[in-house]
């Protein structure tokens, strides 16, 4: 008996001295294992007599009984223990600053046209979007842009290569690069019912390559058509627009009478800006005037042009470039760096991906 105490207490001890699952699992196989010294001593029971299995058996299994008992529950201490360890080291904590790997930055001309988007869905204007590359009539022809136009010249629009000579109002044969998103307000004008409130930005070509001009450049074209529509609405809403994007309240325009072969009467649209430290920020008057917008009340022509009755229909539109408004907003001087896709420049002046283009100036009140 007292060997069978001795024994007991050792793989007590055992079982509660194992660091881990392993170290148990060990103690168990030398304890319970086929080759186990329980094991051992149950087998001695089919040996005995029946009067030695009764004085000895009970004790014997409540030996196995006590062993096995302590090494579930030194197992589920261990188990959770490990568990525990897990959850600890695996904390994640919330409260951090996000590491978001910088894989790239958002071009200040996708900045501005998302947002251009978001300002002008505000006031109820969706966004269309058009074929690159145009029909001679879509760009000019529906515009009211006479063929002899020095705009349709060979020098100044990139034409396809053998599109010369054929049809002007061919309305099929891509003919144009085209040279500004106007044609964009024509395709909705055939495909839509008035009333038509859109916004049309996206690349436009011209063959002009300076320090202020590149051969691709971004434009942005609204147009309005309804009924009873005035030069007022139009006011109103660039006056709105300009407030919301230049985050001022303080916009002040100019209009200025111009011409344009889609529009009548047509307007140059000015802004105030003034000076700080020798700069020109936009808002305000007192540094000066600058030209920012064309515009205009939709040419009769046009509107007739697109299948619409113009004594029932008007509209206002205008146009203006958004590497412009970039430049204004965040301070670029430079347009050709624009497309130059140097990663400096675009670490620079991009915006972070994840960033929401903001209405922090709001539309209205
Ligand atoms: C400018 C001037 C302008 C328009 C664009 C337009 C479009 C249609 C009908 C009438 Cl479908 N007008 N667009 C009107 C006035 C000015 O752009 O300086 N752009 C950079």
């Amino acid at each position: 008996m007292t060997d069978l105490d001795d024994l007991r207490q050792h793989l007590l001890v055992a079982v509660e001295a194992s660091a881990g699952l392993d170290a148990l699992e060990a103690v168990r196989v030398d304890a319970l294992g086929k080759q186990g010294r329980v094991t051992q001593l149950l087998k001695t029971l089919g040996g005995m007599t029946p009067e030695e299995r009764q004085a000895q058996g009970p004790a014997i299994h409540a030996l196995r009984e006590a062993v096995t008992g302590a090494i579930a529950s030194r197992k589920a201490h261990l188990e959770q223990a490990a568990l525990e360890a897990q959850l600890a080291s695996e904390r994640v904590d919330m409260t951090l600053p996000a590491e978001v790997p910088l894989a790239g930055t958002v071009h200040p001309v996708s900045q501005v046209m998302d947002e251009l988007a978001e300002i002008f869905a505000d006031l109820g204007f969706a966004v269309a979007s058009g074929p690159e590359l145009e029909t001679d009539w879509h760009n000019f022809g529906a515009l009211n842009i006479p063929e002899t136009h020095p705009a349709r010249a060979m020098h100044d629009t990139f034409y396809l290569a053998g599109s010369g000579g054929g049809d002007p109002n061919d309305r099929e044969t891509p003919r144009v690069l085209r040279t500004h998103t106007s044609p964009v307000q024509i395709r909705t004008m055939l495909q839509q019912k008035p009333p038509i409130r859109i916004i049309a930005p996206g690349r436009t070509y011209r063959s002009d390559s300076d320090a202020t001009h590149t051969p691709m450049f971004h434009q942005v074209e609204g147009l309005v058509i309804d009924k009873g529509i005035t030069l007022g609405h139009l006011k109103w809403t660039l006056e709105t627009f300009l407030k919301a994007f230049f985050e001022r309240d303080d916009i002040v325009l100019r209009l200025r009478p111009s011409y344009f072969p889609f529009t009548e009467p047509s307007a140059e649209v000015d802004v105030g800006y003034t000076l700080e430290k020798g700069k020109r920020v936009i808002g305000g008057s007192g540094g000066g005037w600058m030209e920012v917008l064309g515009s205009g009340m939709v040419h009769p022509k046009v509107i007739a042009a697109c299948g619409l009755d113009p004594n029932e229909w008007q509209g206002f539109a205008f146009g203006c470039g958004i590497d412009r408004l970039a430049m204004l907003k965040y301070g670029m001087d430079d347009l050709r760096a624009f497309f130059d896709g140097d990663i400096r420049w675009l670490k620079h002046y991009g915006f972070a991906s994840l960033d929401v283009p903001t209405l922090s100036g709001g539309v209205g009140a």
